[in-house]
């Protein structure tokens, strides 16, 4: 069975710096299902390749939200 990997690229409000976006990569990769992921904080994204049989916007939304930055809905 092919893997369902799709990328997104969501906005994230609140990254101010490199370490931001660290944060949010760390904290990301270490969810089942996701297999990349980067933050660019000067453009307030953060771009994901999941699979997303196994993970949901939801589950990556709680992540982020949990350390404290905002997702913008879209
Ligand atoms: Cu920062």
């Amino acid at each position: 069975m092919p893997m369902m990997t799709e990328q997104q690229v969501m906005t994230v409000n609140g990254m101010s710096c490199d370490g931001c976006g660290r944060r949010i990569t760390s904290a990301l990769s270490d969810v089942a299902g996701v297999n990349e992921v980067s933050a660019d904080h000067e453009a307030g994204t953060v771009t994901l390749n999941a699979d997303s049989d196994v993970v949901g916007v939801d589950v990556v939304r709680g992540v982020i939200e949990d350390l404290g930055y905002e997702v913008v809905p879209g």
